[in-house]
């Protein structure tokens, strides 16, 4: 078995991608200049003796950049050329006889479309496995029910490591992946065991062979990976999980909860912009939120301005309370972008049991973006793990929530890999490993319309500062600031039911202090 190659950004070549002005050879040139590390030449058309001519050309080109060069599906063509591999599918010659006339020397790669297939593949001996279909492409044809999305991968990814044992297995996936959605797929395809472990990489074709600049195209998909694989919070998490299990100790939180709440209250000279879209019940009361905790707050709604926003954003909050067509595409535009600046996502699937239009315009955001929180009740929670334990009516949540609500936000955090928020009369807080319960508020907050969702914009004004560190801590921050400021506004004389509530709990989401945050905050570790 081969591992001694690189599998971090895969390109597979499509020639009929070629703009006239360039050759094959100069794309795949400088796509490797710009970080590609592994080539598969595919071509599905050409003649023999043509592909004998172009794989010739292109492994000049890798052998000067000690690249491997693997030929998809035709074993005669990589046994001719001497190519370092061949990369088969499920209808190509079985992979015993690949391996049988390649000898032990050659990589030989497999695209796996389930779990089943991957297994076969892992125990037949495959170097590594191409996981497919991630998302929807114009590459290939591909059906709509081979679409797995990342979580799909995922599973398969799992059953992989599953059945590998000792072995070296290696994974990539592929199907419309590029530079937006590239972290998000290393994200969530990662599996729970062994320590969170990462695909490889990823393989790409029209991310590189459709740029009008294959270098710089290559170059920024290296970036997205390498924050992914190194440098964000999963990635550290991973680390940590191998190190140190009480990263999480409640002593050490507490303090960094505070820390947080200071950083943010003392940057306000540079506030974060954190940008809505949210519903219009509560658009103004966020705005004001998000100011009086120390935010600042945006509220652009359309999608043709998101591109230009969203380098000066630190935080996007997506609420789908009064969703509807125009707000959905602003919402799909906005996570877009973020995902290129790896901004923090706060997701409010607000009332998503009410309608299967919520649920399914949700169910497609989790599948096709990566989101750092999502924050919902104990009803909204529950219809996204798809349970009924816990129902809903509208916009509330219905009964005691749930027998086991730790158990309920770490199923939730590990399916989307993100930081679950579960508010009620005690709020859970959970990165999937440790989970923390949230005591402070007060019943008022009930009586006014919006307040879920103010925790929301709370949560996205303070995570932001620690988004790619810890979101845990920031989550945390966010959840224990506004039900602080609650507890405060309820306890003034001057409040006398909701009108004057509402007023007070602005004055003391501004008011509140560091020291406050220090001794009324009520958090325990659960797990
Ligand atoms: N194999 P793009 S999808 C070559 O699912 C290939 O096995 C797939 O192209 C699979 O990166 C695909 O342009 C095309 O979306 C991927």
């Amino acid at each position: 078995m081969i591992s001694d190659f690189d599998l971090t950004l895969y390109l597979v070549t499509d020639s009929q991608m070629v703009p006239k002005t360039k050759t094959l050879a100069q794309m795949v040139k400088e796509a490797i200049e710009g970080g590609v590390t592994i080539v598969q030449l595919r071509e599905k058309t050409t003649e023999t003796n043509d592909f004998i001519t172009l794989a010739k050309s292109i492994q000049q080109v890798t052998k000067k950049h000690n690249v491997p060069l693997l030929i998809n599906d035709r074993i005669d063509v990589a046994l001719a050329i001497d190519a370092d591999g061949v990369h088969i599918g499920q209808d190509d010659m079985p992979l015993d006889m690949a391996r049988r006339l390649l000898g032990n020397k050659k990589i030989i790669g497999v695209s796996v479309k389930s779990s089943g297939e991957a297994i076969d593949a892992i125990k037949g001996g495959a170097d590594y496995l191409g996981i497919g279909t991630c998302f929807d492409t114009a590459t290939k044809q591909v059906s709509e029910g081979d679409l797995r999305g990342p979580v799909g991968i995922r599973e398969i990814w799992q059953a992989a490591l599953d059945t590998g044992g000792d072995k070296p297995v290696r994974a990539v996936t592929i199907g419309g992946v590029n530079t937006y959605n590239a972290v998000h797929v290393l994200h969530c395809t990662r599996a729970q065991t062994p320590e969170s472990r990462a695909l490889d990489g990823i393989a790409v074709v029209s991310a590189i062979m459709a740029a009008s600049d294959p270098r710089d195209a290559a170059k920024t998909l290296r970036k997205q990976i390498n924050f992914a694989l190194c440098e964000s919070w999963l990635a550290k998490q991973q680390r940590l999980l191998r190190n140190e299990s009480s990263r999480h100790a409640e002593a050490t939180v507490r303090q960094a909860v505070v820390d947080v709440f200071t950083q943010v209250r003392i940057s306000s000279s540079q506030r974060a912009l954190i940008q809505h879209i949210t519903n219009s019940v509560v658009t103004n009361d966020s705005a004001n939120t998000c100011l009086a905790l120390g935010g600042s707050p945006i509220m652009a709604t359309s999608d043709i301005e998101q591109k230009d926003l969203a380098p000066a954003i630190s935080a996007l909050l997506i609420n789908i309370g009064t969703i509807d067509q125009e707000h959905l595409k602003g919402m799909r535009a906005a996570m877009r972008e973020a995902q290129l600046y790896n901004t923090p996502i706060v997701l409010d699937p607000v009332a998503i049991g009410a309608s299967e239009f919520r649920k399914t315009l949700v169910h497609g955001f989790l599948r096709d973006f990566g989101v750092h929180v999502i924050k919902g009740n104990a009803g909204e929670i529950a219809s996204l793990l798809d349970t009924k334990e816990v129902q809903m009516r509208g916009v509330d949540s219905l009964g005691s929530g749930f027998a086991d609500p730790v158990a309920a936000v770490k199923a939730l955090s590990l399916r989307y890999r993100c930081i679950v928020v579960m508010t009620g009369v005690v709020d859970y807080v959970s990165d999937g490993i440790t989970t923390f319960s949230v005591h402070n508020g007060h019943f008022m907050q009930g009586c006014i319309t919006g307040s879920g969702c103010m925790v929301g914009t709370s949560v996205a004004t303070f995570v932001q500062a620690v988004a790619h560190q810890d979101p845990l801590v920031g989550a945390l921050a966010g959840v224990v600031a506004i039900n602080l400021a609650a507890e405060h506004a309820a306890r003034r004389p001057d409040v006398k039911g909701p009108g004057t509530f509402r007023q007070a709990f602005f004055d003391e989401m501004y008011n509140i202090a560091p020291d406050d945050i220090h001794s009324e905050m009520q958090i325990r570790r659960l797990s």
